[in-house]
């Protein structure tokens, strides 16, 4: 086979995934408006059961401050996020079919008049961005997502820019999404967006699971470099070797 036909049986084998899980109306909203709710991803029993290990782990962190991240070591509810046969079709829409996994984190929003702000995931990209996707966010809600309760909004469309937005941008424009419970959000990472404020009472419970292609990557690893060559060299070679990229190679560390 060369290589036109391999993508091309690529691309019906995706064709054919997509219409057989019913996810065309997903593939038309992540084009046209950067963003889709998938429903029915995953039974709700596992939104319950990752609802319970987040809260669990929000305790021992004693309410995290930042977003834990690393979350593959904490159990297999997190194991079997990253492998939910619609969702990674669509990841796959997006990134092509060597996608790979780039974090997997979490956050518990509770009553609070702060929303978060406008931002695009494509962190550390130059502008403008690559005309296809390269970032792609979701979001698992085990909490019902509205306007109220603290809800991802979005700027429909804004991933056509293939730009970060600039301080305030977008604010005015964004739209909170509205989701039940045990739904998945998805959107490339061009996409505009941040959160409402939460002025309910009571908690918004989310995984955030970001995936990128792995197409411009280095041939070698310099972590097992000897320690004597970065010494003699100015601080300026280990960013040459990637080592000093802030999010390359974080090791997997436990707080307990
Ligand atoms: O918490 C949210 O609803 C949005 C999260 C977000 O902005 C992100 O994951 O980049």
């Amino acid at each position: 086979m060369n290589a036109a036909e391999a993508v091309r049986a690529k691309t019906e084998n995706l064709r054919k995934r997509i219409d057989g899980l019913q996810l065309e109306g997903n593939v038309s909203d992540l084009s046209i408006d950067g963003y889709t709710v998938i429903r029915d991803a995953a039974p709700l029993s596992f939104f319950d059961e990752l609802r319970e290990s987040v809260l669990h782990i929000n305790q021992r962190m004693k309410g995290f401050r930042r977003f834990p991240t690393n979350l593959l070591n904490e159990g297999i509810v997190f194991e079997q996020a990253v492998q939910l046969e619609k969702l990674n079709t669509l990841y796959e829409l997006l990134l092509g079919p060597n996608f790979i996994v780039s974090q997997v984190s979490a956050s518990v929003k509770r009553t609070t008049p702060k929303p978060f702000a406008i931002h695009a995931d494509m962190n550390g990209y130059e502008q403008p961005f690559p005309g296809h996707s390269v970032i792609a966010t979701s979001i698992f809600c085990c909490d019902e997502f509205t306007e109220d309760a603290g809800a991802t909004r979005f700027v429909p469309g804004s991933h056509h820019l293939r730009r970060h937005p600039v301080s305030g941008e977008g604010e005015s424009e964004a739209v909170a999404v509205a989701a039940p419970a045990g739904s998945i959000i998805l959107w490339d990472g061009a996409m505009w967006h941040g959160n409402c404020a939460r002025t309910r009472p009571g908690e918004r419970v989310v995984l955030h699971l970001t995936c990128n292609r792995q197409n411009v990557r280095p041939i070698e690893s310099y972590t097992g470099i000897d320690p004597e060559v970065l010494r003699r060299n100015p601080p300026e070679f280990a960013a040459l070797l990637g080592l000093t990229d802030r999010w390359e190679r974080r090791e997997m560390v436990r707080d307990r």
